[in-house]
């Protein structure tokens, strides 16, 4: 059956390519470009995965076209009653997936989610209490002056969270986001030698500084987590725990991370996206405890646009998907492929950040390891048809543009087949182009570039090829045979 509703997929596949090709080329080529480059490269982007063809064209129809704002069954719109089955069939896919008590499935992106949470938290322990305090029943029947009064009080509102070069999220409290402008953010980070989380460190400052919302989770960490203690920590400073599991969402479905390693039973709001670790499609997805239901089934009108009823189908079926036997094999092997990946780096001496790794990812050192730039290092593999991305270190001096390190993480390769015998020769292909790599000099101040690096045509050309061996038995949506593909030019 499985295998029927594949075909099925790759013919409605190929249907729409062609389709496409004729009606709007540019379209058709960019998609049939998109599967050439990923067939072609090592993806070892740690937030980036591959979705089903099922999931993939539960996207692509005419439910895009449907207005569905409120929730499912309450609605501002008349005849959402297939987006209120799909979106309601997703809220209970997600609910029993994770044990969570309450799941909302409009957020566009994690990002989104995030807006969601934040906001829901305001409201809730903040504007509501507010209006009793004035006499009033709700927000719409506060004068001007009263609600001045409120909206006022919003900025002084603290969050804390981890700051972005040691691995949090820009979401989380950056200067550069608007969660820095919403509410005055506070960040904490890693302990400065072991560049591991210190519970203790977090503590006293949550005492100290009493956030409204204590905010766990990251992008570029990869350590475990006992979301027990950061439970205990924001019960003892009176904030609402957060949790932002977009990177690991999908090894808390898969079972990987359990006990108090599953921020589910401990956290008031857990965010995520829906396309990472998850394996669904682009979006994001809020779970949360009862108390929060009703708010956050507020998320559109209070931060989001629109839902989009298209893409919440193919969160159900990325949901039912994650529901599968498989899918636990599969996040267990996630785990394993990137320890196997991490022991066969600091075997030759890379500096792995934080010392080891318990989920899908690494970031590596390469200025400690090969004297280079994040961004040098990125482009190098990137020539070579490996796909990483430069990250930040734990107090990196080289910003967030040139970085000192490299993010790996192996979910989309796992979703490909590989294992750890793949991940052993991949470590060693790392190495080996890094290693190879010099750093070329700058040509306007004459000193070492942070940006330009110089590695032989010829390490280059051997690297490629070594990547296109090991590509070659692990074929990519393989149903989708590439002659096929061809589009049509229509002049
Ligand atoms: N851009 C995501 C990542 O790569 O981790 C986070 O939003």
């Amino acid at each position: 059956n499985d295998r029927d509703l594949e075909q099925t997929s790759t013919i409605a596949f190929l249907a729409a390519l062609d389709h496409l090709g004729e009606k709007c080329p540019p379209v058709a080529q960019g998609i049939l470009g998109e599967l050439k480059k990923q067939r072609n490269s090592l993806k070892l982007i740690a937030s980036e995965n591959y979705s089903s063809l099922t999931t993939q064209l539960a996207m692509a129809n005419l439910l895009t076209d449907k207005y569905a704002e409120g929730h499912p069954f309450h609605r501002f719109y008349a005849g959402c009653e297939n987006v209120d089955s799909i979106e309601s069939l997703g809220v209970e896919a997600a609910k029993k997936l994770f044990g969570a008590e309450h799941a909302y499935l409009q957020p566009h992106s994690g990002a989104d989610a995030n807006l969601v949470a934040f906001w829901s938290v305001l409201v809730k322990r903040f504007e509501i209490p507010e209006i009793e305090k004035m006499g009033q029943k709700s927000v719409t029947a506060l004068s001007d002056e009263q609600y001045e009064s409120i909206r006022k009080k919003f900025g002084q509102q603290k969050i804390l969270g981890m700051s972005l070069d040691c691995g949090g999220h820009l979401t989380h409290g950056s200067r550069v986001n608007l969660s820095s402008k919403m509410f005055h953010a506070l960040s904490y980070g890693v302990d400065p030698k072991t560049l591991l989380i210190d519970y203790k460190a977090i503590e006293a400052l949550a005492m100290k500084e009493k956030p409204l919302i204590l905010i766990v989770g990251y992008s570029a960490y990869s350590r475990l987590i006992d979301f027990s203690i950061m439970k205990e920590i924001a019960h003892k400073c009176g904030a609402v725990l957060m949790v932002d599991m977009a990177h690991f969402a999908g090894l808390v479905a898969g079972k990987v991370f359990k006990g108090n390693n599953n921020p589910i039973p401990f956290a008031d709001i857990v965010t995520s996206t829906t396309h990472k670790t998850l394996r669904g499609p682009r979006g994001g997805l809020v779970l949360c405890k009862k108390e929060f239901e009703e708010v956050v089934n507020k998320g559109c009108p209070h931060v989001l646009g629109g839902p989009l009823p298209h893409v919440m189908a193919a969160k159900l079926v990325a949901l039912q998907e994650a529901m599968q036997p498989d899918y636990q094999t599969w996040a267990h092997q996630v785990v394993e492929n990137a320890k196997t990946l991490c022991h066969a780096l600091k075997a030759k001496g890379v500096e792995v950040v934080s010392g080891a790794t318990d989920n899908h990812l690494l970031v590596i050192d390469v200025k400690k390891s090969f004297g280079l730039s994040g961004r040098q290092a990125e482009k190098v593999l990137a020539e070579c048809g490996i796909t990483v991305n430069r990250n930040m270190v734990p107090f990196d001096k080289n910003g967030a543009w040139y970085t000192s390190g490299v993010r790996i993480g192996t979910p989309a390769l796992t979703t490909r087949g590989m294992t750890e015998k793949e991940m052993a020769k991949i470590a060693e292909i790392i190495y080996n182009a890094l290693k190879e790599t010099k750093v070329a000099d700058d040509p306007k101040t004459g000193e070492k570039s942070l940006a330009n690096s110089v590695t032989s045509e010829q390490v280059i050309h051997k690297t490629q090829k070594e990547v296109g061996e090991l590509l070659q038995s692990f074929p990519l949506y393989p149903e989708i045979c590439i002659d096929q593909e061809m589009v049509k030019e229509r002049r």
